[in-house]
Parts: C-alpha cells; structure tokens; sequence
C-alpha cells in the first residue's frame, strides 16, 4: 500500500477527551473515529489489526474443535422471556420494537440465541459435544462508555458456546476454552492471566477471567508476584487428550479477581501477594443447566431418558483487545505492534521523495516485497524525513527499511526493529531477504 493513496487520518496533537494511551494512540493513529459514545468506526489501519486479532481467535477456536456460526446481532425479546434475563439485564440492553409493535433487542450476548438453536437441532445424547461460536457485534449500553474501543457500548466479541451430557463432559469443553485461550493471547504477544472471577448477569460457579496487568485496567486484581516472571507461551496441546493437568498448572499460582478476593481467606502470605489492575480480555462460564433447563434444551439419553444439556459460554473481547494490545505494547512515540497482529509488517521510507535515485530504488523494494508477499506501507508522500520517521513511530510497523541518498550512494539501506530501536545499514538484497523470513 502507497502511503500517498491510503486512507490515514493521522492527528498531531493529543486529542483531549482521551483518557488513556491506547485510546490516544489509536486516534491519533487514524485507526477509528468515534461516531456516538461507545460508537466506533473502524479506518483502514484499525480494521487491519481488528481483523488479524479476530482471525487468531479464529484459528484458535477452530484448533479447539469448536464450529464458526453466525448469529444475528438484532434478537426477538421471547427468548429471554424464556430464560427469565429480559428483565434482569435492565438498562443495559438495547430494546427495539419493531413495525408490528414485536419486542426485539440488539443482543448484548447470545446464550439463549444459541440455546434455542440447539434444543431445536439436537436430539440424541449421540449429537453431544458440541462448540458453536461467532464472532459478532454486541451492544451493551454501559452506564460509562471510556477508554475508547476498550469499554465500548458496540464492540466486537468472540463468543463460543458448549454442550455436554454431563459436569464430566463441560468441564472438558470449559479446560478446552481455557487452554485455547492461553494460546490465543500467547499468539499477540500478551501476557493474559487466568483468574478465578464472578459470573454475574452470564451465571454459574466456574468461572476465569483472562487479565492483562496494566495500569489503566477497569479491574482490580490479585495475584502471587511468581505471576510476574511466569511467561505463558503458545505450546501445542491434544485438545481431545486430558487437558486437567494443563488447567491445574495454570491455576496452581494463585489469582483472583476483586469479587473472589478474599483477604482473609487468601492462602497465600500477604508479602507473596499483588495488588494490581487489569485489563479483561475474556471470560470463560461453566453455567451448568441455567439456560437449557428454563428453555427445555434436552436430548435423549442411551436408555431413552431424558437428558438436559450440560452448558458453558466463553467469551473474547475481540474490539477491547486491539486496545490492550496497545497499552501492553507503546513507547512515548507510539504503537510497538508485536508482529502476529501488527496493520503491515515493515513502513518502507523513501526520505527523498524528489531525488529520482531513492524513489526507484524505494519503487524497486516495494514491488519485491509485494512479490515475497510481505505487507508492507511505502511512505511515498514529499513530506520531511521527521514528519515521516515520527508517523512511522507513531503507527507502530515493527520494521522500518529506510531510503536516502547517503546510503544508497554505497548501496545500502537501513532497517530500524520498531521495538529496540536497533538499526542496521544493509543491502536491499539482504533487507529482502531478512524481511521475508529468508534470512
Ligand atoms: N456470554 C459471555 C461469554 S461468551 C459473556 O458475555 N461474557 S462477558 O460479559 O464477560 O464478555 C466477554 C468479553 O467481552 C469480556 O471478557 C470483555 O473482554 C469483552 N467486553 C465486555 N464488555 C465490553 C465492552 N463494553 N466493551 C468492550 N469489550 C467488552
């Protein structure tokens, strides 16, 4: 992509009504506009990274050996009247009432959508398990809209749903989630702590929230400082093996939410103990029957019985996660994308736009990297080379390739790593062939 053509809203100055540094930073990197409170548009460089976050959960929840629908965003009331939420939700559900005076809502999560559909599918205790999810927009009207993408009123969630005979069955589909979403944030870069947390409005008794330690999270947290030099890596796993051990590892360091946090009742020694706030980046529910007892979700046992599914919900605030990224990853001159999620991989930058050496070259190392399929934004526009290093710092590629006259005079480029700073003089061949993966 040509900077000169690309649709890049950048701002200079810090917009005012931004409160923390993702939601300052994603302005003024022309990622979204604000349309009303809680209300985004996605720009081009916002929705590149909304959409490589959203394709990670993907594969991740595909791994898991969970099946991809889509469901409606707008919901008809009746279903809720079923499992006895229309009226708890209150105000923070969006009530619609359509031509013929029909009760609808735009859904702020989708258990009993989903119930419906399965209780009116599934007959035999030989359909079970199953894993359905999407990856739809929500809409909660939140008393307090902030932080831009981070607490939004629309935003973007991953939200997968199971369905067990029995306790034995959900708990295998719930570690399953858990181990799936160790993988999935490990993937973007984050450090993403499982905590035991409060089910409220969703249910149940088991319950994790997923957690990034960050100043500006909504959250207060606490966890065993052993947290703090744990890393949690991507490793493979056999989804259809015993994944018990898996979750008991993960939870054997203590971790707990401010619902579940009792200090009193807290097994571990007060100086052993952090005290922290977070960023929720998802949330996993074993609810048992809530949903599918009220809504009659039952299938027929191998004796002819009757037997009501088993459920849990598991949810990824793919909107909010773009916004976490940022705070877990930015220097004072901007985004430092981690490369699994990054708009583009590498700003190439011609510093002379006049000078008919640098552009050819710059052209040249366009159209390769194009051909190696590696993404890249050419800032091609006549701006000064400080106007281009600063917004190539502010949107954050983790790769600069530099173009100028003094270089090119002995053949020679040079490519900045966004992240250390560290920069190289190289030859175009080699920066190729170092960012294609060849090197
Ligand atoms: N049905 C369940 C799980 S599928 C559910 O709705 N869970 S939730 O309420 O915890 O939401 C799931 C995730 O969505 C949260 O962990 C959070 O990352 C994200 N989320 C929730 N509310 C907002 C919001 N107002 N703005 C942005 N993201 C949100």
């Amino acid at each position: 992509m040509r900077l000169s053509a690309y649709f890049l809203p950048l701002i200079k100055e810090n917009p005012t009504e931004a409160q923390i540094v993702s939601h300052r930073l994603m302005l003024r990197a022309g990622m979204i506009r604000q349309s009303s409170a809680g209300i985004y548009s996605w720009l081009p460089m916002g929705f590149r990274v909304l959409q490589k976050v959203e394709q990670i959960v993907r594969e991740e929840q595909d791994r898991a050996g969970a099946q991809e629908v889509l469901m409606p965003t707008i919901q008809p009331a009746e279903l809720w009247k079923e499992s006895g939420r229309y009226e708890d939700y209150g105000k923070e559900m969006l009530r619609i009432v359509d031509r013929h005076e029909r009760e609808m809502l735009y859904g702020p999560t989708n258990e009993e959508q989903i119930t419906e559909i399965v209780r009116a599918s599934l007959k035999s205790y030989r359909d079970l398990p199953k894993m359905l999810y999407h990856i739809q927009w929500k809409f909660r009207d939140e008393v307090r809209p902030r932080f831009g993408v981070m607490r939004g009123r629309e935003f973007l969630m991953k939200d997968n749903y199971s369905f067990d005979l029995d306790a034995k069955g959900a708990k295998h589909s719930y570690n399953k989630m858990f181990v799936a979403y160790l993988r999935t944030f490990a993937r973007m870069g984050l450090k993403a702590i499982p905590m035991r947390a409060d089910t409220g409005p969703i249910g149940g008794d088991l319950s994790h929230e997923f957690i990034i330690l960050a100043d500006t999270g909504e959250s207060a947290v606490y966890c065993d400082k052993r947290w703090l030099e744990t890393d949690i890596l991507a490793s493979s796993v056999d989804y259809d093996g015993d994944l018990e051990p898996v979750f008991q590892q993960w939870t054997q360091l203590y971790a707990a939410t401010d619902d579940k946090h009792d200090p009193k009742a807290c097994p571990i020694p007060k100086e052993d103990l952090v005290e922290a706030r977070g960023i929720e980046v998802g949330h996993i529910f074993y609810f048992g029957t809530k949903y599918s007892k009220p809504m009659g979700a039952t299938v027929v046992g191998p004796g002819g019985e009757t037997i009501t599914i088993e459920m849990g919900s598991y949810g990824i605030g793919v909107s909010r996660l773009v916004g976490a990224i940022i705070e877990a990853s930015h220097d004072e001159n901007g985004i430092i994308w981690p490369e699994a999620v990054a708009p583009f991989k590498v700003a190439l930058i011609n510093l002379r736009a006049g000078d008919e050496a640098c552009r050819s070259a710059a052209f040249d190392l366009y159209r390769k990297l194009q051909s190696l399929k590696v993404e890249v934004l050419y800032d091609d526009r006549d701006e000064s080379p400080g106007a281009k290093f600063a917004a190539a710092d502010l949107i954050g590629l983790p790769w600069q390739l530099v173009v100028g006259p003094r270089g090119l005079a002995q053949g020679k480029v040079e490519l900045k790593e966004r992240r250390t700073g560290k920069r190289e003089e190289i030859t175009p061949e080699e920066a190729l062939a170092r960012l294609s993966g060849a090197a």
